[in-house]
């Protein structure tokens, strides 16, 4: 198929007509879209049908990523690469169709909130790319993130209503839905002298998987990522209450069925324990964990294999239900006794941890889970109870420590605790991360099981992130190291001879010249602000959120601002600030942020005493195909998180492996990326993980007698409420109290001196642009470790115990 771009036309010229019904004279971009969107489909599809029939037959153990986020983006060009139909854009071409348009037609599909959610994203890419059997199970919500507008300085959220046009990558299964129970009555009833648990009264809730092949790079592997929908199902089941014709309960009832996979949270820092969220969450594990076992039953295997044959991977607590849920199908479905279920069960999960924030730990109340899931609530008490009762015998009268531990106490259910006692693997994200795990936040759980614990750095797939994202770099790698690179990113090490070619740093400042005119254009369409090209593109793109402190980089601009406006003709390196970022909606703090962005910008922007010497740019909807944008050209890379706050970081990854050079506290990966490029290639700066720590236990910080000693932060925090930014006085009283009525939870005037001066020791950097040149040369070789083929392959050997697989294919 495809031999050449001749046949690939007729292909693409045929699939406008019978899919959309159009010639190609009359085709929009959208038809052009769809169309090519059916005939790469088509084509993945055969490689698809071959890998499940491999993964059959060799009855290979299979990995199950469950996920309440995957952030995929756009598919198309990344389907494109990875199935290797490099003829496609010379034959668009040909066709005088230019697939860069066309592309643009794609909606991304933003079924996450930021990091953990692009992680999966990365991590079901390396999978496939590696030949290893392992496929995402998620929510196919309605409504993904939501689309961010600005509105005087102001952020507004709207609908993502990403299927109005549907899907050409997925395919509905409608004959493998499953039923999920909810609410209802457990009661106990003694069969053969045996207490059953009977369920009655639930509301039936109709799970329908929707598959998206998965596809590896020029492999023939196509995993598969199945997202579920809810739906009533009001024809299949018997509902007592319609069956007099009540209509109007029955379309409630269809109403509020669906509204579980309506849309996404888009919160991924407060958990505020709305019952939908735990329908959501248990939702997909049902699903999830059933659709697993019915088509393991359909193998040789006994139920007793299971842990042989299967791992589920928990991303996070979010799906820990289905520890429950497995034991509740191996106790109520398949008849085991619960000693022997729980050893299955607990050799079959394992578990990733991403945070250490106290708001953003799950925890249900429960009365709310007893009520929802009465059969799960039972078999979590009787896990609490058993594990309380272990501890007890290893701890005997330590009344404190059991009560920390336990899984159910102070009228919650902790997700955590769950997650740790069910899984026999617990990881961290960064090695920093992993250890803050284990002398702090799970320092009973580590003492108690130790051998659990481990910690894979996160990463990201080069792919995308580079080869897709940025193909003239990719090019010139390759021109001079040649291909191995992007099967072995770890060869990407080459490139540290090239640091020192003035040839090659030639061309790698005018790729990175030509990148940021591509997104300086962007820039003047979007947001109607002209920047310089040949400024510093200083980017920080990510969730608004406090401990992230975009706050501390906007100070700092007015810092910047200040300075300039006092001696315009002072030596100044101009500088453009470029944000992204969207904030939860109910996070008023961090809109607050937004707007002061905005306010600065916009002041800033416009002041013509500085000539154009700093400009600051807020892009609005920031997600996966703008950052695929942003990042080729950034100079810059923003990582200023609280010390120890940030578990990983993979935002950081990317801008590095583009050629940014990083401006970060000792947090996260920041740390790992350090030893990667060696103290001469970073700017790092201000307090380290101990000493927040230790002014967290022990006091000792007053932000106050920063604002009274220094003058120049004093004027700073003076602009926020004297009307210097506009938009009258009080604007930002709000953002003034929290820095000095509050007490600067996040240290960002105890860190503003060292930033600032780290940013000068950057700009005098920059100023040398031949050093500049080879500390970009060096960020880039030494990027090849943070992608997520190497984090995957840990996983693989270190956790999951999968070997990949060859699928021979048959497309050709
Ligand atoms: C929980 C309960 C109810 C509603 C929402 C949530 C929720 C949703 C998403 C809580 C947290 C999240 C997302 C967290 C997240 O993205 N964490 C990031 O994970 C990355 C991948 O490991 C790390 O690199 C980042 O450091 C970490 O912040």
């Amino acid at each position: 198929m495809f031999e050449d771009a001749r046949q690939f036309k007729e292909a693409f010229v045929d699939k406008l007509q019978t899919m959309q019904g159009v010639a190609l004279e009359q085709a929009t971009n959208l038809d052009k879209y769809m169309a090519l969107g059916g005939v790469i489909r088509d084509y993945i599809y055969k490689n698809w049908v071959e890998t499940n029939n491999h993964y059959r037959k060799k009855e290979s153990k299979q990995v199950y990523y469950f996920s309440l986020e995957f952030l995929l983006g756009r598919q198309l060009r990344s389907n494109l690469l990875n199935a290797n139909l490099s003829v496609v854009e010379e034959a668009l071409q040909e066709l005088n169709i230019d697939l860069s348009k066309v592309e643009e037609m794609e909606p991304d599909a933003g079924l996450g909130n930021g990091g953990l959610g692009r992680l999966a994203a990365c991590f079901l890419d390396s999978l496939a790319s590696l030949q290893l059997p392992g496929h995402g199970c998620g929510i196919r919500y309605k409504y993904g993130h939501f689309e961010q507008k600005i509105v005087n300085g102001y952020q507004v959220e709207l609908p993502d209503n990403w299927l109005k046009e549907g899907n050409v990558w997925e395919v509905r299964r409608g004959d493998k839905a499953v039923m999920v129970k909810f609410g209802g009555q457990v009661r106990l009833e003694e069969i053969d002298g045996k207490l059953v648990p009977i369920h009655e009264n639930y509301d039936p809730v109709l799970a329908v998987p929707y598959d998206t092949p998965v596809v590896g790079f020029k492999n023939n592997t196509i995993n598969t990522l199945r997202l579920w929908n809810a739906e009533s199902g009001i024809k299949e089941f018997d509902f007592p209450s319609f069956n007099h014709g009540d209509y109007m309960k029955a379309v409630q009832y269809k109403y509020e069925t669906e509204a579980i996979s309506q849309v996404l949270y888009p919160d991924d820092s407060h958990q505020e324990g709305q019952v939908l969220r735990l329908k959501q969450e248990y939702f997909l594990v049902s699903a999830g964990v059933q659709s697993i076992l019915r088509s393991y039953k359909k193998g040789n295997k006994s139920i007793r294999e299971l842990p042989e044959q299967v791992v589920i991977h928990l991303n996070d607590t979010h799906p820990v239900l289905a520890i429950p849920e497995l034991m509740r199908i191996l106790m109520d479905e398949e008849g085991f006794g619960w000693d022997e279920a729980w050893e299955i069960t607990q050799n079959t999960m394992s578990y990733t941890n991403h945070t250490t924030l106290a708001e953003a730990l799950e925890k249900w109340p429960v009365d709310i889970f007893k009520e929802l899931l009465p059969r799960i609530y039972m078999i979590v008490e009787e896990i609490n109870k058993r594990f309380c009762r272990e501890l007890w015998e290893r701890y005997p009268g330590q009344w404190d420590r059991i009560a920390q531990m336990a899984i159910i106490a102070d009228g919650f259910v902790k997700m955590a605790h769950l997650a740790i006692v069910g899984s026999y693997s617990v990881n961290g994200v960064a090695r920093i991360h992993t250890e803050i795990l284990k002398k702090q936040e799970m320092k009973n759980f580590y003492k108690y099981y130790p051998q659990k614990f481990n910690n894979k750095t996160n990463g990201i797939t080069h792919r995308r992130w580079l080869l897709q994202a940025n193909p003239k770099l990719a090019d010139l790698i390759t021109n001079s190291i040649g291909t191995s690179w992007i099967k072995h990113p770890e060869d990407l090490k080459e490139l540290r001879f090239y640091a020192q070619d003035a040839s090659f740093k030639e061309e790698l400042q005018k790729i990175k010249r030509e990148n940021k005119e591509q997104l300086a254009q962007l820039i003047q369409e979007q947001n109607q602000v002209q920047v310089e090209v040949d400024s510093i593109f200083d980017v920080q793109i990510k969730r608004l959120h406090a401990y992230k402190r975009q706050l501390l980089n906007a100070l700092h601009i007015l810092h910047l601002y200040n300075k300039l406006r006092e001696a315009p003709q002072m030596e100044f390196v101009p500088r453009t600030f470029i944000f992204g970022a969207k904030a939860a909606p109910s996070y008023y703090h961090a809109k607050w942020v937004i707007k002061l962005i905005n306010s600065i910008a916009d002041k800033v922007n416009n002041d013509k005493s500085i000539q154009g010497k700093l400009k600051v740019v807020f892009l609005e909807n920031y997600r996966v195909s703008l950052a695929e944008k942003i990042i080729p050209a950034a100079d810059v890379s923003e990582q200023i998180s609280t010390a120890s706050k940030e578990a990983s970081g993979t935002g950081n990854m990317k801008l590095m492996m583009n050629g940014a050079i990083t401006i970060g506290t000792l947090d996260g990966a920041n740390i790992e990326i350090l030893e990667q490029v060696g103290s001469e290639n970073i700017f790092t700066f201000g307090l380290t993980e101990q000493q927040v720590i230790e002014y967290y236990a022990h006091g000792g910080y007053n932000s106050w007698e920063i604002y009274h000693q220094d003058e120049q932060v004093r004027a700073i925090l003076d602009q926020l409420v004297n009307g210097f930014l506009g938009d009258g006085s009080k604007e930002f009283k709000t953002i003034y109290n929290y820095l000095l009525h509050n007490n600067d939870e996040y240290f960002v005037l105890k860190d503003f001196a060292s930033y600032a001066n780290a940013q000068q020791e950057l700009e005098r950097a920059y100023r040398d642009q031949n050093r500049w040149r080879e500390m970009s040369a060096i960020n880039i070789a030494n990027s090849g470790g943070f992608s997520s083929d190497r984090t995957i392959s840990e996983y693989a050997t270190g956790i999951w115990k999968v070997e990949p697989l060859e699928i021979l294919g048959r497309s050709r």
